[in-house]
């Protein structure tokens, strides 16, 4: 399928096709992308169309032994693109004489654990990879630690996986612990940044749409960008200066379909204190399967509870021709060669414009005490005394009015 050379593990992919998981051109694009991520090459793949999962096997058993020994031949290790119990795998594992298997949970994680440069970023992967792991210590005697490094060992050293479940629950405590520290610090300095009214846009969207090459192209700075998924794991912040509104452009983590959910938790401070900005845009590739991107983001969005207006921006233009099948609100963008970008700045000043409201209200004196207690939810306030009560000329967001209604 591939040229390959000695360092990469040679992948074999097992693909259930299930009702919820229909096999497709850009699946399996994805999965070998995410292979080709890890360090792997796809040496082959099979997919099962599936009716009823086995409890045992996931998969079939007869397909299973039907491509027994050219997995055993051709391939290092197996890739399931599926969320596997720790008995399956092991099942899978010993019809192919104890080959490695790994589910898409266990590579998504590997790449992270890659990935991961700072401090907190290696953090977020180790408890997720915790999590992963822990239910998956139960009799596994020395099966994880005779894998032998590779893809699913990397991460938490051998050392961690070999001590007992107490140790780890202990590990993750502190690790969550350590997490919430850098996480209040961070909060700390978002604070200082409404405090000076600067605004935050954050890029989100599905991994490898191109979210830190707009960084740059808006930015005019230079963060890692590469044709792989999951390059950018550590948000980066730039500022830009659009007509006189000072902005801070967020990059964050990208997101895939059926990300696992112990990543989305680890990482959700980091992720809480994207999509608390002001404006959200949801990145997708304009030359991928979009519709499927949007969805996903818009989705983990919501889980986020992120309350911010979303902007769907389509990247790529550069390589699209026919126009009409896309939804109408989005904004389409070449962060390569800048089409669209200054039509996107415009939007993002209207956005911004439009997401504030300024008023004036009257308070009586009996208010003003319960106003003082929400301005902790207006960008910013001047209060001037009457002869019975007081004046407030405010700036709020809009989507905090309904704070304001009692005093209204
Ligand atoms: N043709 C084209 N390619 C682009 C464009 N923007 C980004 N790319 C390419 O898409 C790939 C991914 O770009 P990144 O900016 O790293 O994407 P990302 O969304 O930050 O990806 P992750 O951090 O991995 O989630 C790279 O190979 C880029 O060169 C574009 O406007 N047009
Ligand atoms: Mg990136």
């Amino acid at each position: 399928m591939e040229n390959f050379t000695d360092n990469y593990e040679r992948a074999y992919i097992l693909f259930p096709s299930l009702d919820n998981n229909v096999f497709d051109d850009y699946r399996l694009e994805e999965i070998v992308d995410l292979c080709k991520s890890a360090g792997a090459v796809v040496v082959g793949y099979c997919v099962q169309k599936i009716k009823v999962i086995s409890p045992s096997t996931f998969m079939g058993l007869g397909k299973l032994e039907e491509i027994k020994d050219d997995v055993i031949q051709n391939a290092d290790l197996i890739i399931f693109d599926g969320a596997l119990s720790p008995a399956q795998s092991r099942n899978i594992s010993d019809i192919f004489d104890g080959i490695k298997v790994i589910d898409r949970t266990g590579l998504i994680l590997d790449i992270f654990a890659i990935n991961a440069n700072t401090r907190e970023g290696k953090l977020q992967v180790e408890l997720a990879q915790l999590k992963y792991l822990y239910p998956r210590l139960v009799g596994q005697g020395t099966r994880l630690s005779r894998l032998g490094g590779g893809i699913g060992t990397r991460g938490p050293g051998e050392t961690q996986l070999e001590t007992d479940r107490r140790h780890i629950r202990q590990r993750i405590v502190n690790i969550e612990r350590e997490i919430a520290e850098i996480s209040e610090r961070r909060k700390l300095q978002k604070d200082r940044r409404t405090k000076n009214s600067v605004k935050t846009i954050a890029l989100t969207g599905y991994t490898n749409a191109g979210k830190s090459s707009l960084l740059n192209a808006l930015s005019g700075s230079n963060v890692l960008v590469q044709d792989k998924l999951f390059a950018t794991l550590d948000p980066s912040a730039r500022k830009i200066v659009l007509d006189d509104i000072s902005i801070i452009l967020i990059d964050t983590v990208g997101f895939i379909r059926d990300i696992p959910t112990d990543l989305i938790d680890a990482f959700k401070s980091t992720l809480e204190s994207a999509v608390n900005a002001d404006i959200v845009l949801n990145v997708c590739d304009a030359t991928g399967d979009y519709l499927n991107q949007l969805e996903v983001t818009e989705k983990t969005l919501t889980e986020l509870n992120c309350t911010a207006p979303i902007i769907k921006v389509f990247n790529k233009a550069d390589k699209i021709t026919d126009f009409t099948d896309y939804p109408k609100s989005a904004v389409f963008v070449s962060a390569l060669t800048g089409l669209g970008l200054d039509k996107l700045k415009n939007k993002l000043k209207e956005t911004l414009q439009d997401s504030y409201l300024k008023c004036k209200i009257s308070l009586p004196f009996d208010k003003i005490s319960l106003f003082f207690s929400l301005t902790k939810y207006a960008e910013s306030y001047e209060i001037s005394y009457t002869g019975d009560g007081a004046v407030a000329d405010l700036t709020i967001k809009k989507i905090n009015l309904g704070k304001f209604s009692t005093l209204m």
